[in-house]
């Protein structure tokens, strides 16, 4: 066994016989760590990529070859719990059959909540083995330091009320229920009502998806979003926006 001259916080583990066959280089999101041969095991601990609970992940997983090529098991595991070790239940996040190569495809990472900086390890090997420790006959062995994080928040509105725009007329008008399953009441004041009013809805796009224009003496209507996706889009009124959350229907008690 070729004892990795910097081992990672984890239990060893390193390939014996490592000159037909190594990780070339792996792809995890944005992330790519191209190593070629590292003798067995490669220890990449140093860099953090960061990633977030419950998220899907594509991923892509080269062997070299410095000859003939051979089919290799893949194992990618996390240590999800942060407690030192990748035995615990859910921390095989990803075993790929032999197949072609590279592989790629798509896992999850484990849902969880806060933030977690861990160690993820990667392994290729010749012959079948679920254990995240020990020696492998054939193949490589890579470490990596991951940083799980909350789920991105809701995206946020590429439209924002124009520079300048008025705040005095922020209660001047109301949409309510907000959040709403479909149908809400648009209301404005009085006085606002001598002239003619436009609402425009837009999607997180920007995109105007409902549109409204009332005649003159009306101080509130009805608007029905109930054929629009649940999400988060904007009512503009004049300078004014809102935000409107439609919720799925079912949702609310409206
Ligand atoms: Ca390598
Ligand atoms: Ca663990
Ligand atoms: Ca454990």
């Amino acid at each position: 066994m070729n004892q990795p001259n910097n081992t990672s916080s984890y239990c060893i583990i390193a390939a014996i016989q490592t000159s037909y066959e190594w990780i070339e280089s792996i792809t995890l999101g944005t992330n790519t760590r191209k190593s070629g041969s590292d003798k067995g095991y490669g220890n990449f601990t140093d860099q953090v990529w960061s990633f977030n609970w419950g998220a899907s992940c594509a991923y892509r997983l080269e062997a070299g070859f410095p000859g003939a090529s051979y089919k290799e098991n893949w194992y990618i595991w996390l240590d999800a719990n942060g407690d030192g070790d990748f035995n615990d239940a859910g921390e095989l996040l990803l075993r790929m059959e032999p197949g072609n190569n590279p592989v790629a495809g798509t896992f999850i990472w484990p849902a969880g909540s806060g933030v977690r900086t861990t160690g993820l390890r990667v392994a290729m090997k010749f012959l079948k083995s679920d254990d995240p420790c020990g020696e492998i006959p054939y193949g490589e062995v890579e470490d990596y330091t991951v940083q799980l994080g909350p789920p991105a928040a809701v995206a946020t509105f590429p439209v924002v009320p124009p520079k300048g725009a008025s705040t005095s007329l922020e209660d001047s008008w109301k949409v309510f229920p907000n959040p709403t399953s479909g149908r809400a009441t648009i209301a404005w004041k009085n006085d606002a009502g001598q002239v003619p009013q436009h609402f425009r809805l837009m999607n997180s796009t920007g995109k105007i998806v409902w549109e409204s224009k009332t005649e003159v003496g009306y101080q509130q209507i009805t608007a029905n979003w109930q054929s629009l996706p649940a999400g988060i889009y904007l009512l503009r009124w004049g300078d004014e926006v809102k935000r409107i959350a439609i919720q799925p229907t079912g949702s609310s008690a409206y």
